[in-house]
Protein backbone atom coordinates (compact mmCIF):
# COMPACT_ATOMS: atom_id res chain seq x y z
CA UNK A 1 0.00 0.00 0.00
CA UNK A 2 2.96 2.15 0.93
CA UNK A 3 4.57 1.61 -2.06
CA UNK A 4 1.33 2.27 -3.99
CA UNK A 5 0.94 5.50 -2.84
CA UNK A 6 4.86 6.67 -3.04
CA UNK A 7 4.87 5.70 -6.84
CA UNK A 8 2.03 7.94 -7.14
CA UNK A 9 3.42 10.96 -5.76
CA UNK A 10 6.93 10.03 -7.51
CA UNK A 11 5.12 9.87 -11.07
CA UNK A 12 3.60 13.29 -10.05
CA UNK A 13 7.22 14.56 -9.51
CA UNK A 14 8.17 13.75 -12.68
CA UNK A 15 5.38 15.25 -14.52
CA UNK A 16 5.58 18.86 -12.46
CA UNK A 17 9.05 18.61 -13.82
CA UNK A 18 7.98 17.41 -17.03
CA UNK A 19 5.80 20.50 -17.53
CA UNK A 20 8.54 22.71 -16.01
CA UNK A 21 11.37 21.78 -18.90
CA UNK A 22 8.92 22.54 -21.50
CA UNK A 23 8.37 25.66 -20.31
CA UNK A 24 11.81 26.36 -19.87
CA UNK A 25 12.56 25.25 -23.14
CA UNK A 26 9.95 27.92 -24.54
CA UNK A 27 11.85 30.46 -22.82
CA UNK A 28 15.07 29.47 -23.84
CA UNK A 29 13.80 29.36 -27.49
CA UNK A 30 11.63 32.10 -27.99
CA UNK A 31 13.44 34.76 -25.60
CA UNK A 32 9.94 35.44 -24.14
CA UNK A 33 8.25 33.96 -20.57
CA UNK A 34 4.90 32.55 -20.72
CA UNK A 35 2.48 34.96 -20.15
CA UNK A 36 1.34 32.87 -16.93
CA UNK A 37 2.61 30.59 -14.55
CA UNK A 38 2.33 26.43 -15.17
CA UNK A 39 0.26 25.13 -13.11
CA UNK A 40 -1.30 28.41 -11.86
CA UNK A 41 -4.51 28.72 -14.57
CA UNK A 42 -8.03 26.55 -14.08
CA UNK A 43 -7.42 25.52 -17.57
CA UNK A 44 -4.05 24.45 -17.20
CA UNK A 45 -4.90 22.78 -14.17
CA UNK A 46 -7.51 20.18 -15.34
CA UNK A 47 -5.11 19.30 -18.48
CA UNK A 48 -2.75 18.60 -16.21
CA UNK A 49 -5.26 16.45 -13.88
CA UNK A 50 -6.29 14.37 -17.21
CA UNK A 51 -2.64 14.49 -18.19
CA UNK A 52 -1.88 12.76 -14.80
CA UNK A 53 -4.89 10.10 -14.94
CA UNK A 54 -3.59 8.65 -18.64
CA UNK A 55 -0.19 8.92 -17.07
CA UNK A 56 -1.48 6.15 -14.61
CA UNK A 57 -3.78 4.23 -16.28
CA UNK A 58 -0.71 3.79 -19.16
CA UNK A 59 1.27 2.23 -16.17
CA UNK A 60 -1.72 0.25 -14.78
CA UNK A 61 -1.67 -1.15 -18.48
CA UNK A 62 1.68 -1.97 -18.69
CA UNK A 63 1.80 -3.53 -15.27
CA UNK A 64 -1.10 -5.97 -16.12
CA UNK A 65 1.02 -7.20 -19.74
CA UNK A 66 3.73 -8.21 -17.36
CA UNK A 67 2.14 -10.30 -15.41
CA UNK A 68 0.31 -12.00 -18.67
CA UNK A 69 4.15 -13.11 -19.79
CA UNK A 70 4.77 -13.96 -16.06
CA UNK A 71 6.45 -17.58 -16.22
CA UNK A 72 4.66 -18.65 -13.10
CA UNK A 73 1.45 -18.31 -15.07
CA UNK A 74 0.42 -22.36 -15.82
CA UNK A 75 0.39 -23.57 -19.44
CA UNK A 76 -3.52 -24.10 -20.90
CA UNK A 77 -3.41 -28.28 -19.95
CA UNK A 78 -2.70 -27.83 -16.52
CA UNK A 79 -5.67 -26.39 -14.46
CA UNK A 80 -6.04 -25.95 -11.05
CA UNK A 81 -8.80 -27.91 -9.53
CA UNK A 82 -12.05 -24.97 -8.63
CA UNK A 83 -11.73 -24.63 -4.74
CA UNK A 84 -8.50 -25.84 -4.19
CA UNK A 85 -4.85 -24.70 -4.55
CA UNK A 86 -3.10 -27.77 -5.17
CA UNK A 87 -2.12 -27.67 -9.03
CA UNK A 88 -3.24 -31.09 -10.61
CA UNK A 89 -2.19 -32.65 -14.02
CA UNK A 90 -3.78 -33.04 -16.97
CA UNK A 91 -7.18 -33.62 -16.39
CA UNK A 92 -8.56 -37.45 -16.85
CA UNK A 93 -11.16 -37.59 -19.50
CA UNK A 94 -14.36 -37.91 -19.00
CA UNK A 95 -14.93 -40.15 -21.55
CA UNK A 96 -12.31 -43.86 -20.78
CA UNK A 97 -11.94 -45.70 -23.58
CA UNK A 98 -13.51 -49.22 -23.29
CA UNK A 99 -12.98 -50.59 -26.88
CA UNK A 100 -10.39 -49.59 -29.85
CA UNK A 101 -11.49 -46.02 -31.78
CA UNK A 102 -12.23 -48.49 -35.14
CA UNK A 103 -14.77 -50.93 -33.05
CA UNK A 104 -18.47 -49.79 -32.12
CA UNK A 105 -19.87 -51.45 -29.43
CA UNK A 106 -23.74 -51.79 -30.15
CA UNK A 107 -24.18 -52.99 -26.37
CA UNK A 108 -25.19 -56.61 -25.36
CA UNK A 109 -28.32 -58.53 -26.36
CA UNK A 110 -31.31 -59.05 -24.57
CA UNK A 111 -31.35 -62.13 -22.68
CA UNK A 112 -33.34 -65.41 -24.49
CA UNK A 113 -37.02 -65.39 -24.20
CA UNK A 114 -36.33 -69.25 -22.89
CA UNK A 115 -34.52 -68.21 -20.01
CA UNK A 116 -35.51 -69.37 -16.83
CA UNK A 117 -33.36 -68.95 -13.51
CA UNK A 118 -31.58 -71.51 -11.81
CA UNK A 119 -32.22 -72.81 -8.18
CA UNK A 120 -31.34 -69.83 -5.66
CA UNK A 121 -29.69 -72.95 -3.16
CA UNK A 122 -28.41 -75.88 -4.09
CA UNK A 123 -25.24 -78.13 -2.79
CA UNK A 124 -21.81 -77.02 -3.84
CA UNK A 125 -21.43 -78.75 -7.01
CA UNK A 126 -25.24 -79.75 -7.85
CA UNK A 127 -25.79 -79.66 -11.16
CA UNK A 128 -28.50 -77.65 -13.76
CA UNK A 129 -29.19 -77.73 -17.14
CA UNK A 130 -29.74 -74.23 -18.58
CA UNK A 131 -33.06 -73.86 -20.81
CA UNK A 132 -31.19 -71.63 -23.52
CA UNK A 133 -28.61 -73.29 -24.19
CA UNK A 134 -28.49 -76.96 -22.47
CA UNK A 135 -25.52 -76.04 -20.53
CA UNK A 136 -25.07 -78.15 -17.40
CA UNK A 137 -24.61 -75.38 -14.28
CA UNK A 138 -22.18 -76.08 -11.07
CA UNK A 139 -23.77 -74.59 -8.27
CA UNK A 140 -20.85 -73.00 -6.21
CA UNK A 141 -21.89 -71.75 -2.51
CA UNK A 142 -22.20 -67.99 -1.29
CA UNK A 143 -18.82 -67.59 1.31
CA UNK A 144 -15.09 -66.66 1.85
CA UNK A 145 -11.86 -67.74 -0.41
CA UNK A 146 -8.78 -66.54 -1.57
CA UNK A 147 -7.70 -64.99 -4.53
CA UNK A 148 -4.40 -64.41 -5.49
CA UNK A 149 -0.81 -65.99 -4.49
CA UNK A 150 0.35 -66.68 -1.45
CA UNK A 151 3.33 -64.90 -0.34
CA UNK A 152 5.85 -67.50 0.28
CA UNK A 153 4.80 -69.04 -3.17
CA UNK A 154 7.42 -67.93 -5.42
CA UNK A 155 6.78 -68.85 -8.46
CA UNK A 156 4.02 -66.40 -8.78
CA UNK A 157 4.06 -63.16 -10.27
CA UNK A 158 3.70 -59.46 -8.60
CA UNK A 159 0.30 -59.06 -9.94
CA UNK A 160 -1.22 -61.97 -8.08
CA UNK A 161 -0.08 -60.33 -4.67
CA UNK A 162 -0.94 -59.83 -2.27
CA UNK A 163 -3.24 -62.29 -1.87
CA UNK A 164 -7.06 -61.56 -0.51
CA UNK A 165 -9.70 -63.08 1.11
CA UNK A 166 -12.99 -62.44 -0.42
CA UNK A 167 -16.45 -63.12 0.02
CA UNK A 168 -18.47 -64.15 -3.25
CA UNK A 169 -22.71 -64.45 -3.08
CA UNK A 170 -23.71 -68.17 -4.47
CA UNK A 171 -23.65 -68.87 -8.68
CA UNK A 172 -23.60 -71.34 -10.88
CA UNK A 173 -21.08 -71.68 -13.39
CA UNK A 174 -20.89 -73.65 -16.94
CA UNK A 175 -18.74 -76.92 -16.20
CA UNK A 176 -16.75 -76.51 -19.38
CA UNK A 177 -16.01 -73.69 -21.84
CA UNK A 178 -18.50 -72.53 -24.02
CA UNK A 179 -18.52 -75.08 -27.37
CA UNK A 180 -18.52 -74.41 -31.44
CA UNK A 181 -22.27 -76.11 -31.66
CA UNK A 182 -23.83 -73.37 -28.32
CA UNK A 183 -22.47 -70.48 -29.94
CA UNK A 184 -23.43 -71.37 -33.36
CA UNK A 185 -26.78 -71.93 -31.78
CA UNK A 186 -26.48 -68.25 -30.69
CA UNK A 187 -25.36 -66.97 -33.97
CA UNK A 188 -28.94 -69.01 -35.33
CA UNK A 189 -30.11 -66.34 -33.04
CA UNK A 190 -29.31 -63.45 -34.30
CA UNK A 191 -28.21 -62.90 -30.83
CA UNK A 192 -24.02 -63.63 -31.57
CA UNK A 193 -21.82 -62.39 -34.34
CA UNK A 194 -20.00 -65.11 -36.02
CA UNK A 195 -16.67 -65.61 -34.90
CA UNK A 196 -14.05 -63.35 -36.33
CA UNK A 197 -11.27 -66.40 -37.23
CA UNK A 198 -13.38 -70.15 -38.14
CA UNK A 199 -10.44 -72.07 -38.32
CA UNK A 200 -8.10 -73.02 -35.46
CA UNK A 201 -3.87 -73.50 -35.49
CA UNK A 202 -4.04 -76.76 -37.10
CA UNK A 203 -7.39 -76.66 -38.39
CA UNK A 204 -8.10 -74.57 -41.70
CA UNK A 205 -12.20 -74.88 -40.81
CA UNK A 206 -12.74 -75.48 -37.17
CA UNK A 207 -15.98 -72.98 -36.09
CA UNK A 208 -19.31 -74.72 -37.92
CA UNK A 209 -17.66 -77.69 -38.83
CA UNK A 210 -19.64 -80.74 -37.34
CA UNK A 211 -16.18 -82.71 -36.21
CA UNK A 212 -15.49 -80.12 -33.78
CA UNK A 213 -18.74 -79.22 -32.82
CA UNK A 214 -18.08 -80.28 -28.61
CA UNK A 215 -14.65 -78.41 -29.16
CA UNK A 216 -14.40 -74.72 -27.75
CA UNK A 217 -14.98 -72.01 -29.46
CA UNK A 218 -12.56 -70.23 -30.24
CA UNK A 219 -11.62 -66.42 -32.49
CA UNK A 220 -14.23 -64.46 -30.22
CA UNK A 221 -13.54 -61.19 -29.07
CA UNK A 222 -14.11 -60.11 -25.31
CA UNK A 223 -17.49 -58.13 -26.45
CA UNK A 224 -18.74 -61.72 -28.47
CA UNK A 225 -18.44 -63.33 -25.09
CA UNK A 226 -20.02 -61.14 -23.23
CA UNK A 227 -23.13 -61.08 -25.79
CA UNK A 228 -23.47 -65.10 -25.40
CA UNK A 229 -23.33 -65.07 -21.59
CA UNK A 230 -26.15 -62.06 -21.56
CA UNK A 231 -27.98 -64.81 -24.31
CA UNK A 232 -27.91 -67.11 -21.62
CA UNK A 233 -28.77 -64.61 -19.07
CA UNK A 234 -25.61 -64.11 -16.96
CA UNK A 235 -21.94 -62.78 -17.62
CA UNK A 236 -18.73 -63.87 -17.52
CA UNK A 237 -17.57 -64.64 -14.51
CA UNK A 238 -15.32 -62.00 -12.41
CA UNK A 239 -12.19 -62.66 -11.52
CA UNK A 240 -12.87 -63.77 -7.99
CA UNK A 241 -15.43 -66.23 -9.35
CA UNK A 242 -13.56 -67.65 -12.05
CA UNK A 243 -10.69 -68.54 -9.06
CA UNK A 244 -12.91 -69.82 -6.46
CA UNK A 245 -14.62 -72.20 -9.10
CA UNK A 246 -11.45 -73.22 -10.24
CA UNK A 247 -9.53 -73.89 -6.84
CA UNK A 248 -12.46 -74.04 -4.06
CA UNK A 249 -12.72 -72.03 -1.18
CA UNK A 250 -9.31 -73.77 0.21
CA UNK A 251 -6.79 -71.78 -1.87
CA UNK A 252 -5.45 -74.96 -3.48
CA UNK A 253 -2.60 -73.73 -6.14
CA UNK A 254 -4.50 -76.00 -8.96
CA UNK A 255 -7.54 -77.32 -9.13
CA UNK A 256 -6.78 -80.85 -7.94
CA UNK A 257 -3.88 -81.70 -5.32
CA UNK A 258 -0.48 -81.43 -6.69
CA UNK A 259 1.42 -84.55 -6.23
CA UNK A 260 4.63 -83.81 -8.55
CA UNK A 261 2.60 -84.74 -11.97
CA UNK A 262 0.42 -83.53 -14.49
CA UNK A 263 -0.87 -87.11 -14.24
CA UNK A 264 -3.69 -88.71 -10.80
CA UNK A 265 -2.90 -91.65 -9.08
CA UNK A 266 -4.87 -93.76 -11.82
CA UNK A 267 -2.26 -92.36 -14.69
CA UNK A 268 -5.06 -89.99 -15.76
CA UNK A 269 -3.87 -87.16 -17.49
CA UNK A 270 -5.62 -83.33 -15.84
CA UNK A 271 -5.33 -81.34 -18.56
CA UNK A 272 -4.50 -80.30 -22.75
CA UNK A 273 -1.35 -78.61 -22.97
CA UNK A 274 1.62 -78.07 -24.90
CA UNK A 275 2.72 -81.91 -24.67
CA UNK A 276 3.98 -84.51 -27.07
CA UNK A 277 1.39 -83.35 -30.05
CA UNK A 278 2.11 -80.11 -29.38
CA UNK A 279 4.22 -78.57 -32.78
CA UNK A 280 5.77 -75.63 -30.18
CA UNK A 281 9.67 -75.96 -29.25
CA UNK A 282 8.65 -75.55 -25.30
CA UNK A 283 6.61 -79.01 -25.99
CA UNK A 284 6.75 -81.50 -23.45
CA UNK A 285 7.78 -85.15 -24.92
CA UNK A 286 7.60 -87.02 -22.06
CA UNK A 287 3.77 -87.20 -21.84
CA UNK A 288 0.63 -86.95 -24.17
CA UNK A 289 -2.57 -85.51 -23.78
CA UNK A 290 -3.96 -86.29 -27.41
CA UNK A 291 -4.13 -83.33 -28.94
CA UNK A 292 -1.69 -80.87 -30.85
CA UNK A 293 -4.79 -78.07 -30.68
CA UNK A 294 -8.19 -77.81 -28.69
CA UNK A 295 -9.72 -81.03 -27.22
CA UNK A 296 -13.47 -81.78 -27.19
CA UNK A 297 -14.41 -79.98 -23.54
CA UNK A 298 -14.64 -81.85 -20.55
CA UNK A 299 -12.08 -84.55 -22.03
CA UNK A 300 -9.77 -84.78 -18.72
CA UNK A 301 -12.06 -85.13 -16.10
CA UNK A 302 -9.00 -86.05 -13.25
CA UNK A 303 -7.95 -82.63 -13.65
CA UNK A 304 -12.05 -81.41 -12.35
CA UNK A 305 -12.05 -78.86 -9.20
CA UNK A 306 -13.47 -79.63 -6.35
CA UNK A 307 -17.05 -78.66 -7.44
CA UNK A 308 -16.57 -80.83 -10.27
CA UNK A 309 -15.48 -77.54 -12.80
CA UNK A 310 -13.71 -79.01 -15.81
CA UNK A 311 -10.74 -77.54 -17.86
CA UNK A 312 -10.29 -74.79 -15.83
CA UNK A 313 -6.34 -75.64 -16.03
CA UNK A 314 -5.44 -76.05 -19.76
CA UNK A 315 -7.63 -76.35 -23.11
CA UNK A 316 -7.83 -72.64 -23.51
CA UNK A 317 -7.15 -69.55 -21.93
CA UNK A 318 -10.97 -68.12 -20.41
CA UNK A 319 -12.20 -64.41 -20.88
CA UNK A 320 -13.27 -63.01 -17.72
CA UNK A 321 -15.27 -60.01 -16.76
CA UNK A 322 -12.54 -57.77 -15.47
CA UNK A 323 -10.45 -54.83 -16.33
CA UNK A 324 -7.05 -55.70 -16.21
CA UNK A 325 -4.23 -54.03 -13.65
CA UNK A 326 -1.21 -54.48 -12.33
CA UNK A 327 -2.25 -53.94 -8.81
CA UNK A 328 -5.69 -54.68 -9.12
CA UNK A 329 -5.07 -56.73 -5.76
CA UNK A 330 -4.06 -53.84 -3.46
CA UNK A 331 -6.39 -52.09 -1.59
CA UNK A 332 -9.25 -54.27 -3.52
CA UNK A 333 -13.13 -54.77 -2.36
CA UNK A 334 -13.46 -57.74 -0.82
CA UNK A 335 -16.66 -58.41 -1.28
CA UNK A 336 -17.73 -59.35 -4.65
CA UNK A 337 -14.42 -57.95 -6.51
CA UNK A 338 -15.24 -56.91 -9.29
CA UNK A 339 -12.23 -55.22 -10.38
CA UNK A 340 -10.83 -52.21 -11.60
CA UNK A 341 -13.47 -49.50 -13.06
CA UNK A 342 -11.73 -49.47 -16.45
CA UNK A 343 -8.55 -50.69 -18.16
CA UNK A 344 -7.20 -51.49 -21.61
CA UNK A 345 -7.33 -55.36 -21.19
CA UNK A 346 -9.11 -57.85 -19.93
CA UNK A 347 -8.13 -60.12 -17.22
CA UNK A 348 -7.78 -64.05 -19.19
CA UNK A 349 -7.05 -67.35 -16.68
CA UNK A 350 -5.92 -70.72 -16.85
CA UNK A 351 -3.66 -71.15 -19.72
CA UNK A 352 -4.26 -73.52 -22.89
CA UNK A 353 -3.17 -76.00 -25.32
CA UNK A 354 -0.57 -73.89 -26.43
CA UNK A 355 0.98 -73.35 -23.05
CA UNK A 356 4.32 -75.98 -21.57
CA UNK A 357 5.64 -77.07 -18.46
CA UNK A 358 8.19 -75.24 -16.32
CA UNK A 359 10.78 -78.38 -14.76
CA UNK A 360 7.31 -80.89 -14.77
CA UNK A 361 5.55 -78.12 -12.94
CA UNK A 362 2.62 -76.78 -14.33
CA UNK A 363 3.61 -73.39 -13.41
CA UNK A 364 1.95 -71.44 -15.79
CA UNK A 365 -1.66 -73.58 -14.97
CA UNK A 366 -1.98 -72.20 -11.57
CA UNK A 367 -5.49 -70.74 -10.80
CA UNK A 368 -4.07 -67.13 -9.54
CA UNK A 369 -1.92 -66.90 -12.46
CA UNK A 370 -3.14 -63.66 -14.52
CA UNK A 371 -2.63 -62.96 -17.98
CA UNK A 372 -4.19 -59.85 -20.07
CA UNK A 373 -6.17 -59.23 -23.64
CA UNK A 374 -7.69 -56.42 -25.71
CA UNK A 375 -11.42 -56.78 -25.48
CA UNK A 376 -11.65 -55.93 -29.47
CA UNK A 377 -8.92 -58.68 -30.43
CA UNK A 378 -9.73 -62.50 -31.05
CA UNK A 379 -7.26 -65.34 -30.76
CA UNK A 380 -7.27 -69.17 -31.27
CA UNK A 381 -5.97 -70.25 -27.92
CA UNK A 382 -8.40 -68.33 -26.20
CA UNK A 383 -12.26 -69.20 -25.37
CA UNK A 384 -14.82 -69.02 -22.50
CA UNK A 385 -17.42 -70.06 -20.29
CA UNK A 386 -20.52 -68.09 -18.33
CA UNK A 387 -21.76 -67.41 -14.95
CA UNK A 388 -25.33 -67.19 -13.62
CA UNK A 389 -26.49 -65.63 -10.19
CA UNK A 390 -27.98 -67.94 -7.65
CA UNK A 391 -31.71 -67.37 -8.32
CA UNK A 392 -33.65 -64.53 -9.59
CA UNK A 393 -31.41 -62.02 -11.05
CA1 LIG B 1 -2.11 -80.97 -25.91
CA1 LIG C 1 -9.76 -73.64 -19.90
CA1 LIG D 1 0.77 -64.03 -15.29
Amino acid sequence: MISTQLSFILSLQKVRTGVKMLCMLHTIFSGTTLPFSPLSSRKTRVLFLLFTLWTLLSACASTTGQEDQSPTRLPPAWTATPGSSAVMGPPIPAEVPTAAPDYMDPGPPARSENFEPPPATAEAGNAWKSAVDGKTMLYIPAGASYLGARDDYRLAEPDERPQNRITLDAFWIADTEVTNAEYEACVGTGACSTPIYTGSATREEYFGESAYADYPVLGVRWYQARDYCAWVGGSLPSEGQWEKAARSHDGRRYPWEWVGSVYNGRQEIRLNYCDAECTHPWADNSYSDGYADTAPVGSYPAGASPYGVLDMAGNVWEWTNDWYANAAFKDMVLENPTGPDYGLEKVIKGGSWMDGLNDDVPVLFRSSNRAFRSPVEAYNDLGFRCVLPAGEP
